[in-house]
């Protein structure tokens, strides 16, 4: 198997994907199981936003994940599922039981009318059923869309029309710490907008008596007792479409980014392996939500394909109280851990006993992803959960990106505090300047582009390929614009600066502004808004609202609770605004473009330079927001 155990290893892999890129992936591609191996490794065209890997190599991604381990791991755990509360019985599944469940839930879809190419929407919360039914659909071809469960009914028939899903599986609720959500009730709610879903697999999981539609819903219950255990995995080309997962967008609709089976199992499974140095038996935990590419591709199908023990986690890190990460590590004796600065940075403000009463000594690797790590939550990190001796494997990726793309490897990487440090074999990074100039050299800054295709790189946007080619590669003509901007340091070390356009990441979470601003506008009393991002101390980003109301608000508490009450219902929970002015006017340009750079300093509360303002239209709007700050 592929390893890189020293540094001498990762620079001679480095050349070699750097000058061999097919030779380099294809030695790796022959350790999985294909049906038929590729005529072309490699077939690539930035300029067009074309690229297509392992072509005419057919495989089925589970027979990778399943098949292939029964004759050495059958009664090995695959996934340990954490429940919600800690009282409760944890479940071991077995690499056997898991590929049973998968090919029961297979059959399940196709009796309920699935066939490959379909899109299937996914609505559930952390709970084993939504691993089945997603490997499920791999299994028999059907195009996977997994939509977060904290997004609301409009999020969801957004995403169920977008991609055109005519079924949806969901549950009667999920467990939120000590509260319970009503899955099937948002469901209900979204589905009036889909006139084109014509069935709904309901998985009863908090009670009984979900509401069912006559003629539409079933009951997952009942539907599994039909199906068998045995279901052949589909053929699939290394091209076809294996899942849709949205992510936020400069504009108000979000982006179906397309991945396809072949590159994406290679890229995923490799990254895995070599990221964090994943050793036979380990046990590893992503505490990400498989709503997220991260649980896509870091609890789902990189470990599985590598034969790993993962554990998927239902709950919230804060409930019963502050200790339940590290009760859920000492209990599973995990090695491998791996969660977001946001969710660090709150477990740091929380009494130490909470992490001193556990026994943490089966660490040995952690992770951080979803955003930027401070330097403070890094050292808290490392010196109270890692002891000083589990390394930090900061990995920057993306939706897009499918997997790790610059992050440590494990043992062999010499860190740095809140660096994501080196790329990985076969990611070739630019610094751009504003002129779109690639820098040379080291001890730079500038925007992060690639400018080569790596195998898991997502292949377009659901229905509009054009958009995929304007979003990422027209920035740059002939590169890959990651939207990010970063420093290279005088060692040619990379630390991720945040994103340069119109996304700001709350606890991790990529929000548009524009999708914000467009929910703010649905209150009857609001005229114009404008959002922008500034640092919160917990969330990383907090968002900021600058409201135009038609009359002047008479009673602004209230209606500041009525605009994120809006937010709520229309995008999401996580989507509320922390801050929200209200303003008679915008700082405008004279084309009517707002200066968002003035509002963003005016969020962080630094007034004192707000740069050139002579070409606005009305000067004078920016002295009351300043004086109404915040
Ligand atoms: C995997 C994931 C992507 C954006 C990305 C960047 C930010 C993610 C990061 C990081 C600095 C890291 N980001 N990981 N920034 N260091 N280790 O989070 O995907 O939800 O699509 O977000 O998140 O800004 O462009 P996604």
């Amino acid at each position: 198997m592929h390893s890189i155990a020293s540094l001498q290893d990762y620079h001679d892999q480095y050349k070699k994907s750097i000058d061999q890129p097919e030779a380099f992936w294809s030695e790796i591609a022959n350790e999985f199981t294909w049906r038929k191996k590729w005529d072309k490794v490699l077939a690539w065209d930035f300029n067009n936003a074309d690229v297509k890997w392992f072509i005419n190599g057919k495989l089925n991604i589970t027979e990778n994940c399943l098949d292939r381990h029964l004759a050495t791991r059958a009664n090995q755990t695959a996934i340990i599922w954490e429940p919600n509360n800690p009282a409760h019985e944890a479940k071991h599944i077995t690499y056997k039981q898991l590929f049973e469940e998968v090919n029961r839930t297979a059959n399940m879809l196709k009796a309920n009318g699935v066939k490959k190419g379909d899109r299937v929407c996914i609505y559930l919360p952390m709970i084993p059923e939504l691993a089945y039914v997603i490997l499920a659909c791999a299994r028999i071809g059907a195009v996977h869309s997994v939509v977060f469960a904290g997004f609301s009914a409009k999020s969801v028939s957004d995403r169920v029309n977008d991609a055109g899903c005519k079924i949806v599986i969901t549950s009667d609720g999920s467990y939120r710490g000590d509260k319970t959500i009503n899955l099937k009730g948002i469901i209900d709610t979204a589905l009036e907008s889909c006139p084109d879903v014509s069935r709904v697999i309901v998985k009863e999981y908090i009670g009984k008596g979900a509401a069912i539609k006559e003629g539409r819903d079933v009951l997952w219950d009942d539907e599994i007792q039909k199906a068998s255990a045995q279901c052949d995995a589909e053929e699939m080309d290394a091209e076809d479409m294996l899942f849709i997962l949205y992510t936020s967008g400069s504009t108000g609709r979000p982006k179906g980014m397309v991945h396809t089976c072949g590159g994406y199992m290679v890229y995923t499974n490799y990254t895995f392996r070599t990221t964090f140095q994943y050793q036979e038996g380990q046990v590893y935990w992503c505490t990400a939500d498989i709503g997220w590419i991260t649980g896509h591709s870091y609890i789902l199908y990189g470990p599985l394909s590598a034969g790993a023990t993962t554990v998927m986690f239902e709950g919230v890190p804060s409930w019963p109280d502050w200790g339940r990460f590290w009760q859920a590590i000492e209990r599973h004796k995990v090695n491998i851990f791996y969660t977001a600065p946001t969710a660090i940075r709150s477990l740091q403000q929380a009494p130490p006993e909470f992490v001193k009463r556990h026994d943490l000594s089966s660490l040995k690797v952690l992770g951080s992803v979803g955003e930027p790590i401070n330097e403070e939550a890094w050292h808290w990190y490392d010196e109270n959960i890692g002891k000083g001796k589990c390394p930090i494997i900061d990995t920057w990726w993306q939706t897009e990106t499918g997997g790790f793309m610059i992050a440590p490897i494990a043992n062999v990487t010499k860190l740095k505090p809140a660096l994501a440090t080196l790329p990985l074999p076969g990611v070739q990074p630019a610094v751009m300047n504003e002129s779109g100039l690639e820098i040379q050299g080291n001890n730079i800054e500038g925007r992060l582009a690639i400018k080569f295709p790596w195998p898991s790189m997502a292949r377009t946007i659901y229905g509009d390929h054009q958009r995929f080619k304007d979003t990422y590669f027209s920035t740059f003509p002939g590169k890959y614009f990651t939207g990010d901007g970063c420093k290279r340091d005088d060692e040619g070390y990379y630390r991720i600066t945040g994103r340069v356009d119109d996304i700001i990441i709350v606890s991790g979470h990529n929000l548009g502004t524009a999708e914000i601003e467009s929910a703010i506008d649905e209150h009857t009393a609001v005229c114009e808004t404008a959002v922008v991002g500034f640092p919160h101390d917990i969330k990383g980003q907090g968002i900021y609202a600058f409201v135009i109301c038609y009359d002047k608000p008479r009673e602004e508490e209230k209606l500041r609770s009525e605009i994120k009450e809006k937010v709520s219902k229309i995008i999401g929970p996580i989507a509320k605004p922390d801050k929200i002015q209200f303003v008679s006017g915008l700082p405008k340009t004279r084309s009517g473009k707002i200066m968002r750079r003035i509002l963003r300093k005016v969020a962080e509360g630094d007034t004192s330079n707000l740069g050139d303002t002579t070409t606005l239209l009305d000067p004078n709007v920016v002295d009351e927001i300043k004086a109404g700050a915040l």
